[in-house]
């Protein structure tokens, strides 16, 4: 028999809190505004919700630079409203797990403002360091593309900050900075919390801060990725306090081989249990995201076979609030919109993990309609345009960029309903919505049976009544240009799923009993209509 486990046959539904659900008129989506939509997330079928960082925070990242991790922001609401989220998804027997953000913190994290201070208790809690030669500590480069080291007048020294100047990294050689971070998963577990998304979770522990290899990005990284002290403290984790626990943790893993992928989250290593790999989601682009190639289906299911291949279990993602929208992306937006979610849709849902749907994945939200920098919100997007002027690369190229690559893609607000805001808010929305929530929004598609939501519920519930889509092996028959066919076996059963990642028709070898297609068939006779996805079933 094989080795069943809830958070292997759940899915999860990740909330950007910020853009799901306003419920008082201020623009901002709250926990309240979850609440009122807890019935929708169990009509989809969903069993956890993973609710991006709702914690205390100056928003410079949107919470991902935390200044107090016991405390709801009061933009998304009160503890008290949390505690009663909580309570009200367990009705609805849904579990909800926390990101935690434990690389860095925010700046106005007191624990921070106390390390200004050389003289403080708390001075070793963060990488401080005297310039060198007259320079910066070291010759690193961040995540968002600026310098990693910030000075601060007060001290006269320099810290270390991977991503924003307002985000200074832990130091996890201080054995007291990781006994608070097991004090506040205690106090978030002893809440009722069923895990946790671990925010870069591969790069928190720094062996050396020598210079780093010169390199196009992320140069120092070799002195960051997945370092033995890394493995160490996620073990120490996984024992002092996530095993007390019915919960799981998945890892956000920046840069991970399936090797390192398998080293983090292997059952016998007690790390943790999947991680969020990126190789996938890397294969339209060049060294960077920001420049962008051709989709090409065929290196994508290559890729996920590879995983598929070397790591028993893993997230299955194609959407997060870090990503443009997968069916521009990865599918057709325009002529295909319907038939290419619902393959995309297809493929979350039988390949071998625990799958996680963005907020709007199931309607089928598409990247932003803005024309200019005035609409974007990111800090990351900022920062990248700043660089991008300062290599005088030009205006139109930059926005082309920004169209295709930025974070706000994925941020704009929920579509519930076709009218004014699409119900998302009464107030003026933090961020604007796409036009097109008069085309696609909730309301429409609870509505219409063949509808992109309604396919997701189908798929969801196909997956939960099939355990051989949980637990059977994968197999990869084909990953050609524009076709991916594999298979899910266990005991005698066998489960074929044959997509057709274009815009022509396409013939294939197959046969078995339809469960699902896309386009509504009943029986399968080896065409293939542009971006269809047909789910067969027959014997070994
Ligand atoms: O993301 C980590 C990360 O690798 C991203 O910054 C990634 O490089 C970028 O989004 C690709 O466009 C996590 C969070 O998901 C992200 O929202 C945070 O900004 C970041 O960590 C810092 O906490
Ligand atoms: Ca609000």
């Amino acid at each position: 028999e094989y080795d069943r486990k809830w958070w292997k046959e759940a899915v999860v539904y990740q909330i950007y809190p910020k853009s799901f659900q306003d419920s008082n008129g201020d623009g901002i989506g709250d926990l309240n505004g979850i609440l009122q939509r807890l019935d929708e997330i169990e009509a989809l079928g969903i069993n956890v919700i993973w609710l991006s960082p709702v914690y205390k925070s100056p928003n410079i990242d949107n919470g991902y630079d935390i200044s107090d991790y016991r405390e709801i922001h009061t933009d998304y609401g009160s503890m008290a409203d949390m505690e009663l989220l909580i309570k009200e998804a367990e009705k609805r027997n849904i579990k909800i797990i926390m990101d935690l953000v434990i690389n860095h913190t925010s700046d106005q994290h007191p624990w921070f403002q106390a390390s200004r201070d050389p003289k403080s208790p708390y001075r070793d809690y963060y990488y401080w360091h005297k310039s060198k030669n007259g320079g910066l500590p070291n010759n690193w480069t961040s995540f968002f593309g600026e310098k990693c080291w910030e000075y601060d007048a007060l001290s006269d020294e320099y810290y270390l900050h991977l991503f924003a100047k307002e985000q200074p990294d832990l130091n996890y050689h201080s054995a007291k900075v990781l006994a608070e971070i097991k004090d506040i998963m205690r106090f978030w577990l002893d809440k009722g919390v069923a895990g946790f998304r671990c925010d870069v979770i591969n790069i928190i522990y720094k062996s050396s801060l020598e210079d780093g290899k010169k390199k196009l990005i992320l140069t120092g990284s070799e002195h960051y990725l997945s370092q033995e002290g890394n493995h160490a403290i996620l073990r120490e984790l996984r024992h002092d306090v996530l095993k007390g626990y019915d919960c799981f943790t998945v890892g956000e893993t920046v840069f991970v081989t399936p090797e390192m992928g398998n080293a983090l989250c292997a059952p016998e290593r007690e790390e943790l249990d999947m991680i969020f790999s990126f190789e996938h989601m890397e294969t339209d682009q060049y060294i960077v995201k920001w420049f962008k190639k051709k989709f090409n289906s065929d290196t994508f299911a290559k890729v996920i076979s590879k995983w598929q291949n070397t790591v028993d279990w893993n997230a299955i993602y194609f959407e997060n609030h870090d990503q443009p929208r997968s069916v521009s992306r990865f599918g057709n937006d325009q002529k295909y919109w319907d038939k290419s979610s619902k393959l995309l849709a297809t493929l979350l849902f039988t390949l071998k993990g625990t799958p996680f749907i963005y907020q709007g994945q199931e309607i089928g939200m598409t990247n932003f309609d803005y024309k200019d920098m005035s609409e974007l919100r990111d800090i990351e997007s900022f920062n990248i345009e700043k660089l991008a002027r300062k290599l005088h690369i030009p205006k139109s190229y930059i926005w082309k960029m920004m169209k295709r690559c930025s974070r706000d893609n994925g941020r704009t607000p929920m579509q519930w309903t076709r009218e004014k805001n699409a119900g998302f808010t009464d107030g003026t929305p933090w961020i604007q919505l796409n036009k097109n929530h008069i085309k696609i929004n909730f309301q429409d598609q609870d509505h219409s049976s063949n509808s992109i939501l309604n396919y997701y519920r189908k798929m969801i519930k196909l997956r939960a009544e099939n355990h051989i889509l949980i637990y059977g092996e994968y197999k990869l028959h084909k990953a050609s240009k524009n076709i991916f066919i594999f298979s899910r076996q266990l005991n005698q059963d066998k489960i074929t799923i044959i997509l057709n990642f274009s815009i022509r028709t396409q013939t294939v070898n197959a046969t078995g009993n339809v469960l699902v297609s896309n386009y509504d068939k009943q029986y399968f006779d080896g065409i293939l209509l542009p971006y269809e996805a047909v789910v067969l079933k027959s014997k070994k």
